[in-house]
């Protein structure tokens, strides 16, 4: 039902599920086994040095032959290094996020790439579309990380009846019923971060999937407001730590200096009480750690049946 839509031919892929570009988590394995399984697997710059992201697109293409994908963080400081190095190997699809993606789009389209900025309001979708976006993610604050202040549900119908291009639908998005709600809404795709951080594949610390599997409906918390970036994460000490520190005197450089090398402490080394847990509410919809294939196929029969099904509204 979802195969050769709007998506799928922009992306290449089988079906319009794109992986969320989430930072120290988003990798050449887990991008692999997403593409694997039918759905756009995003390699995330984030902050990489530029050796290492080129090392992560070179195993990539070593563990699979379908297209995969890379997210540029607009916010970070190598952002005009990933760039060039998505147009030196010839990336076929780029995510951008946390930013202004002006002048990736001016550089990375007359080489063929396909631009998929992730916005968070219908203002900036409206500009991408104008600067030459192929396509938007809009992408909800039920997401995990950097967010913007719009629900999935206000956001994506809204973003639909304001640009011409295909929106991709992201923030509390884990299962077929998100997936089918979010089409209903006018989206032509899915892009899912935390359901992916629980893939077998993913290689984040145990730790941090098991705090995600553990995760209740209130288990998120968003911090960052006072600074300018807002960010949700799962509650824990870390965050409580944050929130006094923004509640307090102490200055916007301190508290950020609080902040730094806490997602890479959660991600890599499994301190889930001083880290950053970053995940969207959709944490409390993920039950267990299952390869990626089998988490596409799972939510692509859902959503079809719940479509195909035309259901009456009796429930
Ligand atoms: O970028 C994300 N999510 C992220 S980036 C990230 S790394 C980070 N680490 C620590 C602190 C802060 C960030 C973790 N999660 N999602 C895509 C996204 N983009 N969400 C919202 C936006 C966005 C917001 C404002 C895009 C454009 C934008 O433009 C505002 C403007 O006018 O400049």
């Amino acid at each position: 039902m979802f195969e050769n839509n709007k998506v799928t031919k922009l992306t290449g892929t089988k079906y319009p599920i794109i992986q969320g570009g989430m930072a120290w988590v988003a990798d050449a394995e887990l991008a692999a086994a997403v593409s694997n399984g039918g759905g756009l697997g995003i390699i995330a710059a984030a902050n990489m040095p530029p050796e290492l992201l080129e090392q992560q697109i070179i195993k990539a293409k070593t563990l699979t032959d379908k297209p995969f994908g890379m997210n540029i963080m607009l916010m970070s400081a190598t952002a005009e290094d990933a760039a060039e190095i998505a147009a030196a190997y010839r990336i076929p699809v780029v995510t951008t996020g946390a930013g202004q993606p002006g002048k990736v789009i001016e550089k990375l389209k007359p080489l063929g790439t396909v631009v998929i900025p992730v916005i968070a309001s219908v203002a900036l979708a409206r500009r991408v579309e104008s600067q030459g976006a192929d396509a938007v993610i809009a992408e909800g604050m039920e997401s995990g990380g950097h967010i913007g202040e719009i629900t999935t549900f206000n956001l994506v119908p809204q973003v639909a009846d304001a640009v011409k291009i295909p929106v991709i639908a992201a923030g509390g998005i884990a299962d077929g019923r998100g997936m089918a709600a979010a089409f209903a809404l006018g989206a032509s795709g899915v892009q899912i971060g935390t359901r992916f951080v629980c893939a077998s594949e993913c290689r984040v610390h145990e730790n941090y999937k098991k705090k995600i599997i553990a995760a209740n409906d209130r288990a998120t918390a968003v911090t960052g407001y006072s600074l300018g970036h807002p960010v949700r994460a799962l509650k824990n000490k870390f965050i409580k730590q944050f929130e006094e520190l923004e509640k307090s005197r102490v200055s916007a450089e301190e508290i950020s200096a609080f902040g730094s090398g806490k997602l890479r402490l959660a991600v890599v080394d499994g301190d889930t009480e001083n880290g950053s847990l970053m995940a969207g509410q959709s944490a409390g919809l993920v039950r267990d750690i299952e390869p990626a294939a089998r988490i596409i196929d799972g939510i692509i029969s859902q959503a079809s049946d719940i479509i195909a099904g035309g259901r009456r509204c009796t429930q």
